[in-house]
């Protein structure tokens, strides 16, 4: 049997989140069509019968970093491409230009002294695209794949190769199946990211990016039902009035749609108490997580 770790690493909003949840066939790590929505490193397995992969999924490292945010997503990236891993995909999106971010990112791959295999995603969109700007990679990879994420397209052709570079393992070296198949994330935090992906995926441009989710309880009122209760956090008052919205209506959809789908991931019927709060100092707090 084979068993390895796999680092996945890209700028942001190239899809390896999504790469990651289509690949093993369920949601472990939120999606959305904002950038730097991964937030810390998720890990992950996949698992056949030649054996397991364990995917390191990342945030997507910023050209630039301004805020205290996004330089703390950066530095969770930079200790994670620190860990000894077997192989490295970096992931690329054709449809975007190759900016100076995009070279930040090749800068640190060229840096990991692994096998890397380069993967072209988004291939499905029919849109501009900026191959050709890419080209110059395939000279130093050896092993470049085009794949759609989202459309699952491809997806087998890379894991047997992902296989091929990964080393035999007696079963008694295989790593512990812990919360499986989410290696490094609780129940509290999972939940808290479902919560944080509806913000992302409903509130608009910035305020996001001043928000997180703390889940305070999961209680099991009886068989059936869970109650949890968990708070949106907000940098600032006015995005609190934002995310509450005109007679608690955005609070309303928001606590529903993540309702509907911890329902679904648990298979439980769910009360969720959501509130939002006004706390500037949640990102400091964050840090130290
Ligand atoms: N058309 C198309 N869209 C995709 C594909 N893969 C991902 N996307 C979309 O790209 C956006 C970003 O996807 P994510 O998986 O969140 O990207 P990410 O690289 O994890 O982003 P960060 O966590 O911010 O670094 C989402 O809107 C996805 O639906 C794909 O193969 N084709
Ligand atoms: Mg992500």
């Amino acid at each position: 049997m084979k068993a390895g770790k796999v680092l996945l690493i890209g700028r942001p909003n190239v899809g390896k989140s999504t790469f990651v949840n289509n690949l093993i066939g369920q949601k472990v790590a939120i999606t959305s069509p904002k950038p730097q929505t991964t937030r810390f490193p998720i890990k992950a397995v996949f698992e056949d019968n030649r054996g397991k992969i364990i995917f390191v999924d990342t945030p997507g490292i910023m050209g630039k970093t301004e805020d205290h945010l996004s330089e703390n997503i950066n530095k969770q990236t930079l200790q994670a491409i620190r860990e000894t891993v077997d192989l490295v995909i970096y992931m690329i999106d054709h449809t975007r230009k190759r900016d100076f971010e995009e070279a930040r990112v090749l800068g640190l791959v060229r840096q990991i002294n692994k096998p890397k295999i380069l993967v072209i995603n988004k291939i499905d969109d029919q849109g501009k695209s900026y191959l050709p700007q890419y080209k110059f990679l395939e000279d130093e990879f050896r092993d470049v794949f085009q794949i759609s994420a989202l459309h699952k397209l491809h997806l087998k052709l890379l894991i047997d190769k992902i296989f091929e570079y990964l080393p035999e393992k007696k079963s008694d070296e295989f790593p512990p199946d812990l919360t499986y198949p989410v290696l490094n994330i609780d129940s509290k935090i999972f939940i808290s990211e479902l919560i944080r992906e509806k913000v992302f995926l409903m509130m608009g441009e910035e305020i996001p990016y001043t928000t997180t989710v703390i889940v305070d309880d999961i209680i099991e009122r009886n068989k059936n039902l869970t109650y949890i209760k968990a708070r949106i956090l907000t940098t600032y008052d006015r995005y609190k009035k934002m995310l509450i919205g005109a007679g608690g209506r955005k609070i309303k959809e928001i606590g529903a749609y993540a309702r509907k789908e911890i329902a679904l991931a648990t298979g439980k019927k769910i009360y969720l108490d959501l509130t939002v709060e006004t706390d500037p100092h949640w990102p400091e707090v964050y840090d130290n997580r």
